[in-house]
């Protein structure tokens, strides 16, 4: 008897979950698909959609000339190694509904492809984690690491030592390792909210939203702190950078001021000796020389705040690499932006284990100021973990 498609979704904080919970739902011949992310914001968890039929099993599915009913059966056939579901049974009788069923199969055959290929990355995770020889729990919680973007050999690291401190049990581990990522992403105060005369360098790689980022925390300081706020540039590098700063100090009636050299960074700081909160822009260059002239530069500022600006959409390695250029600078804080467009934040990890310095903010996408958030410290580990929970 040929099973009816039951559709149904399933969504999970990630793949592997709602893959267990379609399973669970539907059987082990569940055929999925789709899969698609699930947006989560800084305060909403990010999950996994899947979309998943009950499928027939392969010994019930007719080898030759059978013809799919619909298209979730089709696909179905076709991924068993059926035959080819466009054409009827009755070879050269075209039926007047192949042609809308096939544009659904091939949609439908896309969608299967994403989520054989969302299920190899899952299968991928889980076997690093075997290939590591960590008992299930560690393998368990290393996969959800990974799988959130956090490099392989930090998760290993954590997850060996949370197994050491707490045995095998998976929600142990995982409590455990929240802690340990507690420890290495320490918040601090908002860089708007600072007492007194406070100056704030934005340094990084080019195009991560140093300026964006500059222009949250003015407006920020400005609309919730009431601050006389003030920029200085140093990017006479970049065509239009100028004017791009020149247009948010417009706009909030901040003074902005140019500074090519030392001097004009002494004599700018001395006009704007009334701005509580001084933001300095410098360009993004990928020359270290020029990275490093430049740091120099803005280290003439008096009792400056360095922060290193770093994209968490660049993933866990190119943020390692990124902390290991930066980190001759010295930089003071660390901000994180495009949290909004990494597919898995925990590469943040990667740059603040090297940098070891706080946090001073974290950008979720481009809208000046809402965009940037101070985050507290649970704040920060759920960012790179996930929800609080049992281990999915
Ligand atoms: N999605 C997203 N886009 C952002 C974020 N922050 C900045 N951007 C965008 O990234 C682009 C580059 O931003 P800029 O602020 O000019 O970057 P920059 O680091 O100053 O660039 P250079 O000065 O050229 O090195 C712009 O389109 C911003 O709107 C963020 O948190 N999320
Ligand atoms: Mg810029």
């Amino acid at each position: 008897m040929p099973m009816t498609p039951t559709v149904r979704t399933f969504r999970a904080p990630d793949s592997s979950a709602a893959l267990a919970a379609a399973k669970a739902a539907l059987g082990p011949e569940a055929v999925i698909l789709a899969t698609r992310a699930v947006d989560g914001g800084l305060f909403r968890r990010a999950e996994v959609e899947i979309t998943a039929a009950l499928g027939q099993a392969e010994e019930d599915l007719p080898r030759t000339r059978a013809r799919p009913r619909t298209p979730a059966q089709a696909v179905a056939l076709h991924a068993a190694g059926g035959v080819e579901p466009r054409r009827s049974a009755r070879a050269g009788t075209p039926r007047p509904e192949d042609d809308p069923l096939s544009d659904e199969i091939r949609l439908l055959r896309r969608s299967v492809e994403e989520a054989r290929r969302a299920l190899a990355d899952v299968t991928r995770e889980a076997r690093a984690g075997r290939d590591l020889q960590l008992p299930p729990a560690g393998a368990e919680v290393h996969a959800r690491l990974v799988g959130r973007g956090v490099e392989a050999g930090l998760a290993e690291g954590m997850v060996r030592t949370a197994l050491a401190a707490t045995g095998p049990d998976p929600a142990a581990v995982l409590a455990h390792v929240r802690d340990l990522v507690g420890e290495r992403l320490v918040p601090c105060r908002a860089p708007w909210l600072h007492d007194g005369r406070h100056l704030v360098a934005a340094v990084g790689p080019t195009g991560v939203g140093k300026t964006t980022t500059l222009a949250k925390m003015a407006a920020r300081a400005i609309l919730e702190a009431r601050k006389r706020v003030a920029f200085v540039t140093l990017d006479t590098y970049r065509i239009g950078a100028t004017e791009q700063l020149s247009r948010y100090g417009e706009i909030m009636g901040a003074p902005v001021l140019v500074a090519r050299d030392a001097g004009e960074l002494a004599r700018a700081l001395e006009r704007v000796a009334d701005a509580e909160l001084v933001l300095i822009d410098t360009a993004g260059r990928s020359s270290p020389d020029d990275v490093a002239r430049q740091a120099a530069l803005v280290r003439t500022a008096p009792r400056v705040q360095v922060h290193l600006v770093v994209s968490a959409a660049t993933g866990a390695l190119e943020l390692a690499a990124v902390a290991d250029r930066y980190r001759a600078l010295h930089p003071d804080r660390l901000v994180v932006t495009k949290v909004d467009e990494a597919a898995g934040p925990g590469g943040i990890l990667s740059a603040s284990v090297r940098v070891s310095r706080p946090i001073s903010c974290v950008a979720d996408g481009q809208r000046v100021p809402e965009d940037v958030h101070a985050l507290t410290g649970p704040q920060l580990v759920e960012l790179i973990v996930g929800p609080d929970g049992a281990v999915e």
